[in-house]
């Protein structure tokens, strides 16, 4: 008999909270073990026996460890009895796009946000210093990936990837890296978000439809994002880079 899946995470993660609520929703029973990596726990030589990359998620179910989110939401939709067929279609045509749109996610929105964020605001609460040059870079990457979203994997009937009327895991993995974006000055995140509106329309349509998973698992970056704001006004009112860090040295 398989035993109880566990679930390697940090909630400031993006990938790792996909999974969690993929779970949460799907009513998959499982353990959460939380890898923090503000405490550079993924870099442990016991997190290395689970998952020899060193990075969140990852899970172990009976004798199979598994790492990256996607590869792990494909296996869970797939091993666990009674997931609804929206979150990974038996039709092969549709899993083969589903799968498509997570191809393109790793080098597309994932690369342009991770990159974005991490140059312009988790930066210093990781130890890595900021650089214009490189968020302006990842910026280009970031605004065509989202234009792509916008035009082409949004461009069908449903409000969901694809066309989809309900969410697949590529809804539930694009969606988290957006959300990412949160940590950004608010005046950023509305520059480069906001003339995608069908974006933005899915981003709450993903939300509605794996709520209260959804936010529960996002509390976590709910207030390092307001952290990050108290830091931004101080710093404005006086002047002085903030102390505290949130994060560790890693990227999210
Ligand atoms: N492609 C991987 C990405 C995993 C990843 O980059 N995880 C980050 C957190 S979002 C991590 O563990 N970073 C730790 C490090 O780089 O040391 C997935 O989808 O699971």
């Amino acid at each position: 008999m398989m035993g109880k899946l566990k679930v390697y995470a940090d909630r400031m993660s993006q990938p790792s909270r996909a999974v969690i609520i993929f779970c949460r929703y799907n009513g998959i029973d499982f353990e959460e073990i939380k890898v923090d990596i503000s405490k550079r726990q993924q870099l442990s030589p016991q997190y290395a026996e689970v998952n020899p990359f060193q990075k969140v998620p990852a899970i172990v179910h009976g004798s199979l460890k598994l790492s990256e989110s996607h590869a792990i939401l494909v296996y869970l939709a797939s091993a666990f009895p009674g997931i609804a067929d929206h979150w990974y279609p038996t039709d092969l045509f549709k899993r083969a796009k589903i799968n498509s749109v997570l191809d393109w996610h790793h080098s597309n929105l994932r690369y342009g946000t991770v990159n974005y964020a991490v140059n312009t605001v988790l930066g210093p609460a990781t130890g890595v210093p900021l650089s214009p040059k490189a968020a302006a870079e990842a910026e280009k990457v970031l605004l065509s990936s989202l234009s792509k979203l916008e035009d082409i994997w949004l461009n069908g009937d449903g409000p969901f990837l694809l066309g989809g009327l309900k969410p697949s895991i590529a809804d539930l993995s694009l969606v988290c890296e957006i959300m990412q974006l949160e940590v950004l000055d608010e005046k950023d995140r509305s520059r480069i978000l906001s003339p995608y509106k069908k974006v933005l329309q899915w981003i709450e349509d993903t939300k509605t439809a794996t709520n209260p998973h959804f936010e529960e698992a996002h509390n976590i970056l709910y207030k390092a994002k307001s952290k990050f704001e108290q830091q931004r006004s101080r710093v404005a009112e006086t002047g002085t880079e903030p102390s505290n860090k949130i994060g560790g040295h890693a990227k999210m």
